[in-house]
């Protein structure tokens, strides 16, 4: 029986308002008290995650005095030392305050854009003496409801005038700190800006410090969007900018569900584990969930618990999937190892290729064994076929 105990070297990891979530929803007032910031770090640490990651406003209230936003730095940094948890990303709340309601750094009104700048500088200096390496930018109030109201291509001129200007900043201080961009496609906004993984590497190549900057792609966000998740990470995988990932469940287009890590589609899990795990990712394992709203903090650190268990049961069925002698025979009658064969090898020609023989006919009638190969991967995922 293997041991799905979710240790720090798993780098599992969870923001303060995933687990501190009162469930507040837009029909419903909270169900859950506030949940103090060094109780969350305690009870993390406690069920085995490595990090903790927060919103500025999730550790110090919006519009908290420097003494009260110094007590709580400090008794969060006491928490983070005791428990030996670190803080490896930190972002910004630039959404709920009624300031941010047309947007941060799209705002038609450009005093909350220089506001917005304000308070992302103040909390990247709290990120770096922190340690993270990881500065988040989800953009949901970036967006609109009426073209009218928007003229989108400003809006995106001035995104990337904040990400030149926090890039350089960052520079400038000499921080360690790369920015994560979270796409979404909807929700608060009826039409988000940079709304899947695609819009947010395209923009990203226009930056001016385009190696600062990459993707932290949310499960939920990219279903919310009808698109697999497997494939948009794989692409941001394949161009070297994901520096974070936030893993949740959503069952297909629908409002943001932000279920525990393994519930939702749970093919969808398996596949995403198995390519972080095949391709040697080894960044964070950010939880982005909320505990449902039915339940009280026992089911709260309960929920949370299964996230990293959720994921290393994946992670231990993706490995007999590949492991599978059967699996492995299954792959190559699938022909999976000659996509990775260049279409045409060194020292090969165009005429080469031109003078090639090809019968169009046979090979339209061989079969590609795919059925049966996914099949063997369901049933892994299922545990009825064990390790022999
Ligand atoms: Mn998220």
């Amino acid at each position: 029986m293997t041991d799905y105990t979710p240790r720090p070297e798993h780098k599992f990891s969870f923001g303060l308002w995933t687990v501190g979530w009162p469930g507040n929803d837009p029909f419903g007032i909270a169900t859950r008290p506030a949940m103090d910031a060094v109780h969350a770090v305690e009870k993390l640490a406690e069920l085995g995650a490595w990090g903790v990651t927060f919103h500025d406003d999730d550790l110090v209230p919006f519009g908290a005095d420097d003494r009260e936003r110094d007590q709580r730095i400090q008794a969060f940094r006491k928490a983070l030392d005791t428990t030996g948890l670190v803080a490896p990303m930190v972002t910004t709340n630039l959404f709920t305050h009624p300031v941010f309601k047309d947007g941060a750094f799209t705002a038609n009104d450009r005093d909350v854009r220089r506001f917005a700048l304000r308070k992302v500088l103040r909390n990247i200096d709290l990120a770096a003496e922190l340690g993270a390496t990881t500065y988040v930018l989800w953009g949901g109030r970036e967006g609109a409801e009426s073209p009218a109201a928007k003229d989108v291509r400003d809006a995106l001129q001035r995104y990337a005038e904040a990400l030149d200007l926090l890039c350089a900043y960052v520079d400038e201080k000499g921080y360690a700190i790369r920015f994560a961009l979270e796409p979404k496609p909807n929700e608060p906004r009826g039409d988000i800006l940079l709304p899947t993984i695609g819009h947010a590497l395209a923009f990203i190549n226009q930056l001016a410090h385009p190696e600062m900057v990459g993707v932290n792609p949310e499960v939920g966000h990219e279903q919310m969007a009808g698109l697999s998740m497997v494939h948009g990470v794989a692409q941001a995988l394949w161009q070297g900018k994901l520096f974070h990932i936030d893993l949740n469940g959503q069952n297909g287009p629908r409002f943001d569900q932000d279920l525990r890590f393994g519930n939702g589609d749970v093919k969808t899990a398996f596949f995403l584990v198995d390519l972080l795990e095949h391709a040697g990712y080894d960044g964070p394992r950010h939880f982005d969930f909320k505990p449902a709203r039915t339940e009280d903090e026992d089911g709260v650190w309960a929920s949370a618990a299964a996230c990293m268990r959720n994921y290393l049961i994946f992670a231990e069925r993706a490995r007999a999937f590949r492991a599978d002698p059967e699996v492995a025979e299954a792959m190559s009658a699938a022909r999976v190892g000659q996509l990775a064969v260049p279409t045409l090898l060194p020292g090969e020609t165009l005429d080469d290729l031109r003078a090639e023989e090809f019968d169009a006919a046979a090979a339209g009638t061989r079969g590609m064994g795919y059925e049966r190969l996914d099949q063997l991967a369901l049933e892994h995922l299922f545990g009825v076929r064990r390790p022999r």
